[in-house]
């Protein structure tokens, strides 16, 4: 009595387990040095990285004021699996892959389809790589000259030693969303052409990184700035120690304490005085870190779906170990049932994912079509908002999958949910992505929508082929139809948007 141990379900080899990843790259990238490269990384995953995934949830970064004797050092001390993701980042090109381009147009697949394998191991080290990616993408969109060609070459290295992440610091006390008018931090113009930043980062994540970019208003000589979004440039500036140790013209207030990504530090800091460098025209703030928003969101829409894989992939191997009613889980019609829908909502987002992905690899090769630039930009807000929700609701699926063990801390399982529950938050929330949208339907006058409903015409064009889906398709072409009308319509009328569409 008392001595029955449930079998625990067995992470595998990600790419391995993946016959849709598979699948989609043997289609579109086969390539011999890609397979043998992701297979081996996702043996390391499996059998090496999800431990460290692990210790960086169990020991969370934590904030040192001041040291023995009483100086000020703001240290935020990081477990030692946090460092090592760093040198593991670097090692395996996460971020280099996107600007080495050894595989053209796919090169952005072929690093997607690493951070997929990666992401829900990784410690949530996968959101400096992120911000990392987009500080990278934001130099070489302005040029890779001085003061930010160094940083360049380290955000981009494979050399561990080199590797630099970089953070985003947008959001402040007053609006993350709308930061056009929420954002009060100051940048003082020096005489040697620099800057001095003065101001308050409401949310910093990662806030161990080398680097940064970041929105301030410039001051004129009489210290007056622009409000609104046209007074916000954007900066470039490097975390650093003077001698005494103290960050440079830096505090860090506190680190907030979240529902989930305790695996990294967030802080709230105050700018006293750090050293920037204007990377943007002035009052081009907002528009030049689009750029980055572009690519974290399709990072965060990246997490999204490795999330549900993972949470299915386990669910899955657990369905072959646990037994209920005198059988395995897996002869469960009921049980396999609720099982292929999470795995019918993730195949879906990766499939749209990816397509992303495949767009902003052609978009990098100078390959694109205008089809293909309007699909870009309208697409990147959409799959990050639908991704961000499904992610939550799958992975809370998911953990029903292994009844009372999905609700207890040191299975890891838990840790999936808090995660997912902040994809829909950061980067821009579901219902400001949803304006985004409408806000480059309108500024394209609907050009970005035709360009959607081609694209979408031509995929039912292909699977009308298939007799067995014709009805779907006729009820997804009327859909489209009255989608169209609709999201024109709304493109007009959205207050705030009114005037764009005049
Ligand atoms: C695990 C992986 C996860 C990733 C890591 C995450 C770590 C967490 C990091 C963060 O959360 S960082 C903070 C992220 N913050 C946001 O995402 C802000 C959300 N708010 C918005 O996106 C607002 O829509 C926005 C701030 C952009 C609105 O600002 P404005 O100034 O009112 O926008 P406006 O005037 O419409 O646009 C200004 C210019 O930017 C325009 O260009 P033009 O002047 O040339 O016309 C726009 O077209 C352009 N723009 C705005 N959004 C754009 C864009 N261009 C391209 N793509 C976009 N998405
Ligand atoms: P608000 O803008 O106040 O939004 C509140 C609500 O109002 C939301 O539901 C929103 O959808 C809604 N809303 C706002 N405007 C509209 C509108 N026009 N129409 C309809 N609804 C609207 N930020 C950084 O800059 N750097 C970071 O590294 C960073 N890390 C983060 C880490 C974590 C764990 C979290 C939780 C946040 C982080 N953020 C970071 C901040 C994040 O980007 C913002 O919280 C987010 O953009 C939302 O801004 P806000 O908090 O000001 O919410």
């Amino acid at each position: 009595i008392g001595s029955f141990i449930q079998e625990r379900p067995v992470l595998k080899n990600p790419f391995l387990e993946d016959a849709l990843l598979r699948g989609y790259l043997r289609r579109h990238l086969p390539h011999e040095a890609a397979f043998s490269d992701l297979c081996a990384f996702g043996e390391r995953v499996a059998n090496e990285v999800d431990e460290w995934g692990r210790e960086c949830e169990i020991t969370p970064p934590r904030l040192v004021h001041f040291d023995p004797w009483g100086r000020r050092v703001d240290h935020i001390v990081t477990s030692s699996a946090w460092k090592r993701m760093k040198d593991l980042s670097a090692q395996e090109g996460l971020v280099a892959i996107g600007y080495e381009r050894s595989f053209g147009e796919w090169s952005r697949v072929y690093q997607m389809s690493k951070l997929y394998i990666f992401s829900p191991s990784s410690g949530l080290y996968t959101c400096p790589l992120a911000m990392t990616d987009g500080a990278a993408k934001v130099i070489q969109s302005i040029g890779v000259s001085w003061p930010v060609d160094e940083a360049y070459s380290r955000l981009t290295t494979r050399q561990p030693e080199r590797f630099w992440t970089s953070g985003q610091w947008m959001t402040e006390r007053q609006g993350g969303s709308d930061v056009g008018s929420g954002t009060e931090t100051v940048a003082a113009p020096q005489a040697d052409g620099s800057y001095k930043l003065h101001g308050f980062k409401w949310f910093t994540s990662a806030t161990d990184a080398d680097m940064t970019l970041t929105l301030a208003r410039e001051q004129d000589r009489s210290g007056a700035t622009t409000p609104g979004s046209r007074g916000l440039s954007l900066f470039y500036a490097e975390v650093s120690r003077g001698e005494d140790g103290r960050l440079k013209g830096i505090e860090v207030q506190r680190l907030k304490d979240k529902l989930g990504t305790r695996q990294m530090p967030t802080a709230e800091l105050l700018l006293d005085g750090l050293q920037a460098h204007r990377i943007s025209e002035e009052g081009r703030g907002v528009a030049s870190i689009a750029n980055m928003l572009t690519i974290t969101r399709i990072h965060n829409s990246i997490s999204a779906a490795a999330a549900m894989r993972r949470v299915v992939q386990l669910a899955g191997d657990y369905a072959t170990r646990r037994t209920a009613f005198g059988k395995l889980l897996k002869d469960h019609p009921l049980h396999m049932q609720t099982l292929a829908r999470m795995e019918v909502e993730t195949r879906g987002a990766f499939l749209l994912v990816m397509d992303v992905c495949r767009l902003l690899g052609r978009e990098e090769s100078g390959v694109a079509t205008e089809l293909d630039a309007h699909l870009l930009r309208l697409l990147t807000p959409v799959v990050k908002l639908y991704t961000g929700k499904q992610a939550v609701a799958v992975v809370s699926e998911g953990l029903e999958s292994f009844g009372g063990q999905g609700y207890i801390e040191d299975t890891g399982l838990p840790g999936l949910l808090r995660d997912a529950q902040v994809l829909s938050i950061w980067e821009g929330t579901t219902n400001v992505l949803s304006l985004d949208v409408l806000r480059c339907v309108a500024r394209s006058s609907g050009m970005v929508l035709d360009a959607f409903f081609t694209h979408a015409k031509s995929l039912l064009a292909g699977a009308s082929s298939v007799s067995s889906l014709s009805p779907a398709v006729t009820a997804v072409d009327t859909a489209l139809s009255e989608l169209k009308d609709f999201v024109q319509v709304a493109a007009t009328r959205e207050p705030g948007y009114l005037e764009l569409a005049a």
